[in-house]
């Protein structure tokens, strides 16, 4: 795999009611850099978007700077304007679908194809290199279609075709038929997939195009994105790097990442959020607790630390005895006449607030 795009400045802030000012972009784009990402779409291209010059300027003077793309539609004043910002990658995009092709847009299977030719030539004329074309709504078109365009866009010199499962219908298994399908009748083209979460499958799905071998996933910054959002960039990263061991990227500056994505869109972030989430370390079941004390890996697929977190032992309704003697050696607590009695002191008070208990007041109750 080559690795990810990042669409939190494209896809992301098509998220309703989310707003980047030019400054949260550039510290957004900052620690997307620093954690590793290899591409990161800055925008639409198209004069509308103010920010888009000093947003393109900034970036290039980051320490360690991915490619920095622009999304563009197949207009030919959008493909001058994009390419005129200098970006070193340009992602066309057009539909695949009949119901985007005649419903959304009111053309024709030809149309798309005359299209497709003209403006890639055009991107070409305008010295860019790599173009990427997504194709939009690719999981609802027709097959004989979907065929044709690809082997059009090949012919026309596209670097990159990049699948989008535009309402997020597919599965792993159905995404990577679609990929392998691709791979090995273009066994020499770069493929990609954005993929949407309306069933919760976008980063499980992003997996399993990059295991069906596409080069490229595309991800977002808490999933952000239409409806339900896309993959999520902290679930692929902590993945690829963690599990798969197929990237090096900087796990430990998800959590900020994030945070600072959180803050600028009014989203809290949930306690269970995979990879960030503040109490994903925490653990209140004896039987857990048991199988974390004795050893981590039991109940963790790695270690908090690595995403600079760490284990939390809660005593509560639901703690057993190895959890409540090795909490009380842990506070310095003087020793306990009768564990099982001390366990359903715990169990009985943390019922009763409805809570697990404070150290204060393990303390009073030893
Ligand atoms: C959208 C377009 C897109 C395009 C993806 C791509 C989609 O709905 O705004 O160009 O690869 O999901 O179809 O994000
Ligand atoms: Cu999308």
């Amino acid at each position: 795999m080559f690795g990810l795009i990042d669409s939190t400045l494209r896809e992301g802030a098509q998220t309703p009611g989310v707003m980047f000012s030019l400054a949260q972009k550039i510290a957004i784009a900052k620690a997307i850099a620093e954690i590793g990402i290899e591409e990161i779409e800055l925008g639409v291209a198209t004069r509308h978007d103010a920010d888009l010059p000093a947003l393109m300027a900034a970036c290039r003077n980051f320490a360690q700077t991915p490619r920095l793309a622009l999304w563009c539609r197949c207009r030919s004043e959008d493909i001058r304007y994009g390419a005129s910002l200098g970006p070193d990658v340009l992602s066309l995009s057009l539909p695949a679908s009949d119901l985007h092709i005649s419903k959304r847009l009111g053309k024709s299977h030809a149309w798309v194809l005359a299209t497709l030719r003209e403006s890639v030539r055009l991107a070409k004329d305008l010295g860019l290199t790599v173009i990427s074309l997504g194709i939009e709504d690719s999981s609802r078109a027709n097959p004989e279609f979907l065929a044709k365009l690809i082997a059009a866009a090949v012919a026309a010199g596209v670097t990159r075709i990049r699948f989008a499962d535009t309402v997020g219908i597919l599965t792993p298994n159905s995404t990577s038929a679609l990929i392998a399908t691709w791979q090995r009748q273009y066994p020499n083209l770069e493929l990609a997939f954005h993929g949407h979460n309306d069933f919760g499958l976008a980063s499980a799905n992003a997996i399993s195009a990059l295991d069906a071998g596409a080069q490229w996933a595309d991800v977002t910054v808490l999933g952000l994105g239409e409806r339900a959002g896309c993959a999520r960039l902290e679930e692929l990263v902590g993945m690829l790097t963690l599990i798969k061991n197929e990237k090096n990227y900087r796990v430990e500056r998800l959590g900020p990442l994030c945070a600072m994505v959180a803050e600028a869109t009014g989203r809290a972030v949930a306690a269970n959020h995979p990879l960030v989430g503040s109490a994903i370390f925490t653990c209140e079941t004896g039987l857990h607790v048991q199988g974390l004390l004795a050893d981590p890996v039991s109940y963790e697929p790695f270690p908090p630390e690595r995403v600079n977190s760490r284990r939390t032992i809660l005593l509560g309704a639901k703690t057993g005895s190895r959890a409540v003697a090795g909490h009380c050696a842990r506070l310095g607590t003087p020793p306990l006449t009768s564990l099982p009695a001390m366990v359903a002191k715990i169990r009985q008070r943390a019922a009763a607030l409805g809570r697990p208990l404070l150290d204060a007041e393990i303390r009073r109750l030893v």
